[in-house]
């Protein structure tokens, strides 16, 4: 709708600038501060108002749609923070021709997560919906393909504009008292917490109701806020030679670029490629030794318990070697 002509617009437009009058109230993110969050989940989770959101806190949602709208990975640039929204499981479409599989998105997923280096994954769904089963399903099929995501992994819930702090802590309660969250451990997949988010709700603005879009803004800032601290102190260990090389990259943040097309963002993930098919833990010693060994051949990187392997190793082959040449020198004798 046209500015002039849309009755919330002064509504919005007063709110904005008693936000821009105080900077901290909606955090920006420094060009410096290089981090990814990607955002996974079920369709109509509320993944894309995320993305517009932690963009602007006064985003305005379109009226109610049917369809899911994200077909392919996107790629939002804010500041340093690179928001890659992913089209969501259980897809909707007008037309069954066009719907994507869950399997194709996780075909998605992979061949982001081998292109991009991502510090934190957010897993969405919606509390208007409530927990549903497709959400619980589609975090058990991300729990069983990726299971190594989840030292990376929180939980996000949307639609969360009108809740006090102590609906948000029974919500958690709640999610966790779930008898498939039990039954299947989900709770502790999801080892970066619960974060909450929402946006000034379409009704409050079509009815024009001060009190209402005031009071959803409020709690939309300090969610933001909250969300957008949790990106920043998140990074990924193994992300910091690729840090290094987006360093250089900042200045083409085109928003509009498709997620393959970001210049600098393209990084040798082998980290992903090997954790992908390994079914160790990342904070799991051994899996550090399978990643050293590596490592060990391309950079000379290693751990301590690669380095006592080695040791040891070397140890019982020197071993080897002399009893073998031992007992040679000893058959040689008996044969003279
Ligand atoms: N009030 C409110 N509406 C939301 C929120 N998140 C999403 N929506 C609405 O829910 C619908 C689906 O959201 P969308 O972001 O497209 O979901 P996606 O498929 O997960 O990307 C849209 O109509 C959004 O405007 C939220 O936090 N609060
Ligand atoms: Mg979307």
């Amino acid at each position: 709708m046209d500015a002039s002509t849309d009755p919330a617009s002064a509504i919005i437009k007063s709110l904005r600038d008693v936000r821009d009058r105080d900077p901290s109230l909606h955090r920006m993110v420094p060009d410096t501060e290089l981090r990814t969050l990607a955002l996974i989940g079920s369709s109509r989770a509320g993944k894309s108002t995320i993305a517009k959101v932690l963009s602007d806190s006064l985003y305005r949602p379109p009226g109610p749609q049917l369809y899911s709208a994200t077909r392919q990975p996107q790629n939002q640039w804010i500041g340093g923070l690179q928001i890659v929204d992913m089209p969501g499981f259980y897809d909707k479409q007008k037309h069954l021709s066009s719907l994507l599989t869950n399997e194709a998105i996780f075909e998605q997923l992979q061949n982001v997560m081998s292109t991009v280096s991502i510090d934190l994954y957010a897993f969405v769904f919606s509390l208007i919906s409530g927990i549903n089963d497709e959400d619980i399903q589609s975090m058990l099929a991300v729990k069983e393909k990726l299971p190594h995501l989840s030292e990376r992994m929180m939980l996000v819930v949307t639609h969360c504009e009108e809740l006090y702090q102590d609906q948000k802590n029974d919500l958690i309660k709640d999610f966790c008292n779930h008898p498939d969250v039990v039954h299947h451990d989900l709770r502790n997949f999801f080892k970066q917490g619960t974060f909450f988010i929402g946006c000034i709700r379409y009704e409050s603005l079509k009815q024009q109701n001060r009190r209402a879009i005031t009071f959803e803004h409020t709690n939309v800032l300090q969610m933001r806020d909250l969300l957008l601290d949790k990106c920043l102190k998140t990074v990924h260990n193994t992300n910091n030679n690729n840090n290094n090389n987006q360093q250089t990259s900042t200045a083409n943040n085109d928003v509009t670029l498709p997620l393959y097309q970001q210049g600098g963002t393209h990084h040798d993930n082998t980290d992903e490629k090997t954790m992908k098919n390994s079914s160790f833990g990342e904070s799991d010693c051994w899996f550090y030794c399978c990643h050293c060994l590596r490592t060990i051949f391309s950079c000379g990187k290693t751990c301590l318990c690669c380095f006592a392997l080695c040791l040891i190793s070397c140890y019982y082959v020197v071993k080897m070697l002399s009893t073998a040449s031992a007992a040679s020198v000893a058959d040689e004798k008996i044969a003279d």
